[in-house]
This record gives structure tokens, C-alpha cells and sequence, in this order.
């Protein structure tokens, strides 16, 4: 394509533009809202430090726990039409942190995709699974700690990276080494 002047001049003025635009915004998106509609059903997790229902297999449990995303219009207005990409929320990092240190905080990556208007569950992992071990030994009765998770995504514009999306959620977690009916448990 042969481009002239007026083109040229057309394209940075665009570009000044795109690059005002920017610096109006705030880091929180304008289109679209992340929700956390609940973790872990909304009941509490009881983080056990060890399964001992088979004597001779032991294991240290993984602290894993649902989440379900809403995707939220921020102006309170129709979701975006279904199917199209535009205005869906990807959450890519959480963190964790106890209010009681009970555990370590954790960082961590996902990779969930909410569309506009619609919702999306995803597992996360809260715990180091090599600290329960150092509680097994050392806590004397059942620990309760406020679990506080923070996400972290963006709003999909125009098929690339857009404006950034958090949102944050509180699980109640109980860590002792409770009793083990089943070994799936
Ligand atoms: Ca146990």
C-alpha cells in the first residue's frame, strides 16, 4: 500500500490519541467488573495435615478449593453479546495470605476466562503442602485463620491486553489433622 502524507499524519494523530486515552484511565476497568461469587461454596475448608486412612500410604493433602467468577457489566447494563470475546474477563494470578500466618502466603497462576455477563469456576491451591508437615508436629489443637485471596485479570477489548480487573475474597480455614473416613477425602 502507497502511503502519502495525509495518511501519515492521520496515523499519529491516532496514535496521540490512543496514547491520551491511556493515560486517562485508572488501573480498575471501565466496562466490566470482577466478582467473586463465592469460594469454596461459601463453607469453610478444613485444611487436613495428613491422611492416614490407609496406615500404610500416607499423604499430605493438597489444599485445593473452588472458585466461581462473575463478569459483571460495569455500567449495570446488557452482558455483551455471547460468543464474542470482547469484554470476557481472563483472571491470570491470585495471591493468598493468612491473618493468623498459619501458612506461608502464596502466589500463583491461573488461567480462567469469564465471559461477558456469565460466570466461570476455577481450582486454586492455598497452601504449601510441605509446611503441613512442620504442623503436624507442632499445633496442639485445631487452628482457625481468615484465608484472604486477591485476584488478578483483565477486561479483553479488541483482542489483546485491556484494562486491569481485581477483586478480592476471605475463606475460612480450620488446620488440624482431622479424621480420615476415605482416602479421596
Ligand atoms: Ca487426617
Amino acid at each position: 500500500m502507497k502511503v502519502n502524507r495525509a495518511v501519515l499524519t492521520g496515523m499519529a494523530l491516532t496514535a496521540v490519541t490512543a496514547l491520551l486515552f491511556i493515560g486517562g484511565c485508572t488501573s480498575m476497568s471501565t466496562r466490566a467488573d470482577l466478582h467473586v461469587v463465592n469460594v469454596n461454596d461459601g463453607k469453610t475448608y478444613f485444611s487436613d495435615l495428613i491422611n492416614e486412612a490407609d496406615s500404610l500410604h500416607p499423604f499430605i493433602p493438597v489444599d485445593q478449593v473452588l472458585v466461581k467468577f462473575s463478569n459483571v457489566q460495569h455500567d449495570g447494563g446488557l452482558p455483551v453479546q455471547p460468543g464474542t470475546g470482547f469484554d470476557e474477563i481472563i483472571v491470570d494470578h491470585y495471591s493468598v495470605t493468612y491473618n493468623n500466618g498459619i501458612f506461608s502466603a502464596l502466589d500463583g497462576g491461573l488461567n480462567v476466562t469469564i465471559p461477558s455477563g456469565g460466570e466461570a469456576t476455577a481450582a486454586i491451591v492455598i497452601s504449601n503442602p510441605s509446611e503441613k508437615g512442620a504442623l503436624l508436629g507442632s499445633i496442639t489443637t485445631t487452628v482457625t485463620a481468615t484465608a484472604r485471596i486477591d485476584f488478578t485479570g483483565w477486561v479483553r477489548t479488541t483482542g489483546n491486553d485491556g484494562e486491569r480487573v481485581s477483586a478480592t475474597a476471605y475463606l475460612t480455614v480450620q488446620v488440624d489433622n482431622f479424621g480420615d473416613s476415605d482416602v479421596n477425602q
